[in-house]
């Protein structure tokens, strides 16, 4: 293993649950689907997986679920879009290759923490 072993290793900044859309594939708009997803924003990805409450008990534990999808933050944009859907403290995130998801919780509070975590990644993989 490097010397620098320790700074390689992906740092869990933040997990929970959001509400979920994907809103556009490499530019192309798709129909929205909103579902609970577990969110976990680990190095330099955001990581979706299923809702653990929408299966049953024994299917789902902690490091034996796989993802559903995975974001890189490189180069991401992060936005409030409250205009683009009748629920509240919704956020736009954009990544590089044009996919668009939205996020959203019906906790203000927690939605701008997720906001904030993640737009910390986007700045931090900016200045590297
Ligand atoms: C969509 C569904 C979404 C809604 C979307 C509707 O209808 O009701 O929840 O988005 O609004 O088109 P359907 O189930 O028939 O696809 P929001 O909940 O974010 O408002 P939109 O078309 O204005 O985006």
């Amino acid at each position: 293993s490097s010397p620098d072993s320790d700074s390689s290793k992906p740092e869990l900044e933040k997990a929970g649950l959001l509400n979920k859309t994907k809103i556009s594939e490499g530019g192309r708009k798709l129909r929205k689907n909103w579902n609970q997803s577990w969110v976990v924003l680990v190095g330099n990805s955001l990581v979706f997986f299923k809702d653990p409450k929408s299966q049953t008990p024994s299917s789902w534990k902690p490091g034996n679920s796989r993802p559903e999808s995975s974001v890189d933050l490189r180069g991401a944009q992060l936005e409030f879009a409250d205009c683009l859907s009748s629920k509240k403290n919704v956020f736009k995130l954009r990544t590089v290759t044009g996919n668009e998801f939205l996020l959203q919780s019906e906790t203000d509070s927690l939605v701008r923490e997720w906001y904030n975590t993640i737009q910390g990644v986007i700045d931090r993989l900016e200045r590297e």
